[in-house]
């Protein structure tokens, strides 16, 4: 089979968010977000890792921009903080954080990079947390928009493609079930009432941000694992369609038709968990659709209908040792299980390059918009050597195998606007650390001790730089 090229303009980029890079968690009248109180809580995060200095992108972005440049990068993915801008989640903006956002983007945009801002990644205020808990509360859908709208006035201009919500699946079921993430509550009815307010606030920013950006794009960014059938046994086929239901069709329905599935929406309201849906819902979340669909796709999920009774949800892998990680699911419904045709990474994610070309056409199909991988990468011990090399090959080889699933989904017909790799520089792993590296810079840190930060380039930075030079061209 002949492969279509990548199309011109491709966005060749990479991601970030600012808690898990920028630092400076209380520099120039940021307020504190969620996390910066979470992560310091005893036993939250790995080692007790947290983001006060993280990779100190705040203090070093025209360092990193000029990487991004030497790279030959057309696209930048990061996270503006809430708190920057909003330090008690509302009121008057601080200049010093809209400036330091304007710094990065002029910087970006006078590289020919093109930025796309991501609204939130998960660091709420945590003013709005202690006032009304957050996402479970309405009052959020205009403070959330206050905030939204303050950036789109100040960036319509240069800014042209925008993420409403970061993998608000995966962010809300650590926060209301597995009590992993903040507020760490553990109770199905809170979950799904939070994730209602949520959308309805994704919604309500879209249909603004019409009025303010009308020629950018908007999307959300889904963290989508596709759902495998264990076997072709009809149990395992339920099972499968169950969970592509209730743990991807629950969030992409919702955003891309403005309804939730049907079969999903019956189990909840049988047991009593399913949102309150008010007068008026609907509409709003009918008239605010996205432009395109973000997807953060990390592995595919293989599901048995087999012995479903008494399992319990997910516990995450925090080890970095494989193995590690129980089968999860919900009771009567479905159980996740070990795929054995696939390989997995040292914390149990499946490798499954496949599993794109997959998701891809699933998304293309289903809602007929156009798909932007807003992450993509693995995690894992990097070793650095001699003093300034690292060889990822086994990143390489990851990413090649995924960029090539993306040819090939654009070969299928996919319309493919964007491939941002996950991550730029080494990050700070919510749960993980900063022992579980993504990037295609090293920065020289470990949990506790910040080092000189200094960045180095892996060996995945030059590969990337010559698939970028050719269009794809050469992987
Ligand atoms: C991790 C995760 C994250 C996410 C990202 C989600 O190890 O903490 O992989 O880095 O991928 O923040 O949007």
């Amino acid at each position: 089979r002949k492969l279509k090229a990548f199309p011109a303009g491709f966005l060749w980029g990479a991601a970030s968010a600012a808690y898990q890079v920028e630092g400076a968690w209380d520099a120039d009248g940021k307020g504190p977000s969620v996390w910066d109180v979470f992560a310091k809580l005893p036993g939250k995060t790995f080692q007790g890792s947290n983001g006060d200095v993280a990779v100190d992108h705040y203090h070093r972005f025209a360092e990193d921009v000029a990487l991004m440049a030497e790279m030959g990068l057309k696209a930048y993915r990061f996270s503006v903080s809430w708190p920057r801008i909003f330090p008690q989640g509302r009121g008057e903006p601080n200049e010093a954080g809209l400036a330091f956002y304007e710094h990065l983007i002029d910087t970006l945009i006078a590289h020919h990079i093109e930025p796309v801002l991501t609204l939130y990644h998960w660091d709420m205020p945590q003013a709005l947390q202690d006032e009304y808990g957050g996402w479970e509360d309405r009052r959020i859908i205009a403070d959330f928009e206050h905030y939204c709208v303050t950036l789109f006035q100040r960036f319509a201009g240069k800014v042209k493609y925008w993420v409403s919500l970061n993998e608000q699946n995966y962010n809300l079921t650590n926060a209301y079930q597995l009590g992993t993430h903040p507020p760490a509550v553990e109770d199905r009815k809170r979950f799904f009432a939070a994730n209602h307010i949520a959308f309805l606030a994704n919604a309500s920013v879209i249909a603004t941000f019409r009025r303010h950006v009308p020629n950018g794009l908007i999307g959300p960014s889904f963290a989508y694992s596709p759902a495998y059938p264990g076997s072709s046994a009809p149990a395992d086929m339920l099972a499968f369609e169950n969970a592509e239901e209730l743990t991807n069709h629950w969030w992409l329905d919702t955003y891309c038709f403005g309804r939730y599935p049907q079969a999903a929406l019956t189990w909840l309201t049988e047991t009593g968990e399913a949102p309150d849906i008010l007068p008026g819902d609907l509409e709003i979340l009918s008239q605010g659709l996205p432009d395109f669909v973000g997807v953060n796709y990390y592995q595919t999920l293989t599901y048995t209908g087999n012995a479903l009774d008494g399992v319990t949800l997910q516990r995450i892998n925090t080890t970095g040792q494989k193995g590690t990680t129980p089968a999860s699911g919900i009771p009567g419904l479905y159980k996740t299980m070990a795929n054995p045709f696939v390989e997995t990474s040292n914390w149990d994610w499946a490798i499954d390059p496949t599993g794109l070309r997959i998701a891809l056409r699933r998304l293309a199909s289903r809602y007929a918009l156009p798909v932007m991988i807003t992450e993509n990468g693995l995690g894992e011990f990097d070793q650095l050597v001699a003093g300034d090399r690292v060889h990822d090959d086994y990143r390489i080889a990851y990413l090649k195998a995924h960029v090539e699933a993306c040819q090939q989904a654009i070969s299928d017909g996919v319309q493919l606007l964007g491939y941002c790799a996950w991550s730029f520089t080494d990050i700070l792993s919510w749960l993980n650390g900063y022992q579980k590296r993504y990037g295609f810079v090293y920065v020289d840190r470990d949990e506790r001790d910040t080092r000189d930060l200094r960045r180095i380039r892996k060996d995945s930075f030059h590969w990337y730089k010559k698939v970028i030079a050719s269009n794809g061209e050469i992987l």
